[in-house]
């Protein structure tokens, strides 16, 4: 009766050995369910490599990345590459070779969405590779992967991305680096502790069970968040409340002006909620200390303030018939926080590595500031000519703002 239970419980000690064995082995793994594509990952310093025989100074110091690739003959081709995105990645393609049991390995990099080109500025062998019919496998010893400077791999990092594709099952047999293949059906990006993968041999790791070792996914809908969020607040910084701004003295409305204040505000609101959101759900953006995510935080919570002192200005000006400090206060904050939420899309796309967007979103700021100014010049000229009682002919950056006019 016991015995059973002991075979039971050797075996599980056994497995259990296994997977410290696997976490002591120093690799990191990523498998995605749903696609059946998997890598396990790890890196070596060569000291004797590169033709010199110094050993331990670090000139000749060589970081190998050694990985192994298994992705389902189905999709008829399967990929990693470096970093966070397609552009400027460093990429291994995997499809079945013209031998019907081999796999072929196509090192190439990729221009924004564009099909990947053949790269051959990288040192590296390709071990061996199969093709079982269900799946396609190939072990990869890269002797300088690690000083691609696109994309790069930071062999300390504690959260290097990685990407991973998989194609949308046209059949890829060549033998060639450059064969034509589909755009892919799946993708996504994934984390990994590097630091967790520094093995201590040159020897590549296999690909074990269907589980992440010291790795994480992005989940895939956090692109869908981040797109909500850059047009909640883009569109309301670059667009929607300089229109609030300037409605006050062009189509002298208070009432416009509130309310498209007021709407936009909540936008923004939104907009920080689901980039609040997306920093915590997803890997990248978890420690809240870039600048952008600072600088939008207290934007954000300064629209809300800045509401508050319009609606106190109005209140005493209903009652005083006159400006009191809340209302100087209204004016400023109101160009500061247009400007720095302006500023504060532009380091967004930065720190989304999207610089020509960025430039982009510059660009369309200064001239809506530009526009903005002209049209609150020409009001203010247009309301002192009707008026005739002012003269004042150098006007300070304030009364350009001003919320009293529009009841005179
Ligand atoms: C035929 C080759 C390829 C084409 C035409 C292509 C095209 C595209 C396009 C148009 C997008 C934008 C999003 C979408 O439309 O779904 C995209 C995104 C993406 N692709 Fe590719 N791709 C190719 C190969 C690859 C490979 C080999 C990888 C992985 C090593 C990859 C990984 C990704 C990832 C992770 C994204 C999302 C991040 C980003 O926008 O860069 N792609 N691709
Ligand atoms: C004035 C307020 C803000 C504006 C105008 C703004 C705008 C933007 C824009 C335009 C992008 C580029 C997105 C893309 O590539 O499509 C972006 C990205 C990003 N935003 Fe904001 N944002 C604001 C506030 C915040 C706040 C408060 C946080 C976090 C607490 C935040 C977190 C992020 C992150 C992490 C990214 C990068 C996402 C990625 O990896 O692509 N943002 N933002
Ligand atoms: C070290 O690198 C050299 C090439 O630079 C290579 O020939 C050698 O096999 C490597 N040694 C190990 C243990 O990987
Ligand atoms: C890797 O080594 C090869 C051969 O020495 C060289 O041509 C190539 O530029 C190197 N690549 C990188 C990324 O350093
Ligand atoms: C599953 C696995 O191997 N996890 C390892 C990841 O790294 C931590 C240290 O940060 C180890 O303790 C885990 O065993
Ligand atoms: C054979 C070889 O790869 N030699 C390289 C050794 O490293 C130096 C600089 O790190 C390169 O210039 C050599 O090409």
């Amino acid at each position: 009766m016991m015995f059973p239970q002991t075979t039971s419980l050797t075996l599980f000690t056994i497995w259990t050995l296994c997977q410290l064995q696997l976490a002591a082995g120093n690799f990191v793994q990523f498998y995605d369910r749903p696609s059946h594509l998997g890598v396990a990952l790890s890196t070596f310093t060569n000291s004797t490599g590169n033709g010199s025989g110094t050993g331990s100074g670090t000139g000749s110091d060589q970081n190998e990345l050694l990985f192994q690739l298994t992705v389902p003959s189905s999709a008829g081709w399967g990929a990693i590459g470096t970093g966070d995105k397609m552009d400027g990645s460093l990429m291994f393609i995997l499809y079945p070779s013209t031998d019907s049991d081999e796999a072929t390995v196509s090192v190439r990099t990729a221009h924004g969405h564009n099909t990947p080109e053949a790269f051959d500025g990288l040192q590296y062998r390709v071990l061996k590779t199969s093709n079982d019919g269900a799946s396609l496998t190939a072990d990869v010893q890269c002797f300088n992967c690690t000083k691609y400077s696109g994309n790069s791999i930071d062999i300390t990092s504690a959260k290097q991305p990685w990407i991973w594709a998989i194609g949308p099952g046209d059949p890829v047999r060549s033998n060639s680096q450059n064969a034509d293949i589909e755009q892919h059906s799946h993708y996504g990006v994934f984390f990994a502790k590097m630091d967790k993968a520094r093995a201590t041999a040159a020897s590549v790791p296999s690909v074990t069970g269907t589980f992440n070792i010291n790795t994480t996914a992005q989940p895939g809908y956090i692109n869908d968040l981040v797109v909500l969020h850059a047009i909640l607040l883009g569109v309301a910084f670059v667009i929607a409340f300089p229109l609030g701004a300037v409605s006050l003295r062009v189509f002298r409305s208070f009432k416009i002006h509130w309310i498209v204040q007021l709407c936009t505000s909540v936008a923004c609101l939104i907009g920080l909620c689901v980039a609040i959101a997306f920093s915590v759900l997803g890997v990248e953006w978890t420690d809240f200390n870039s600048a952008h995510q600072i600088i939008g935080i207290v934007v954000v919570v300064l629209t809300l303030v800045q509401g508050m002192l319009g609606y106190r200005h109005h209140m005493n000006y209903k009652n005083l018939k006159g400006r009191t400090v809340v209302s100087y206060v209204h004016i400023l904050f109101g160009r500061g926080i247009i400007w720095f939420g302006m500023l504060n899309s532009v380091l967004g796309f930065l720190l989304a590595d999207s610089n020509g967007k960025a430039a982009g979103a510059g660009a369309v700021s200064i001239i809506v500031i530009l526009l903005m100014e002209g049209a609150l010049f020409w009001a203010r000229r247009r309301g002192l000519s009707k008026s005739k009682s002012s003269s004042t002919t150098i006007l300070p950056l304030t009364t350009m703002l001003d919320p009293d006019r529009v009841w005179e």
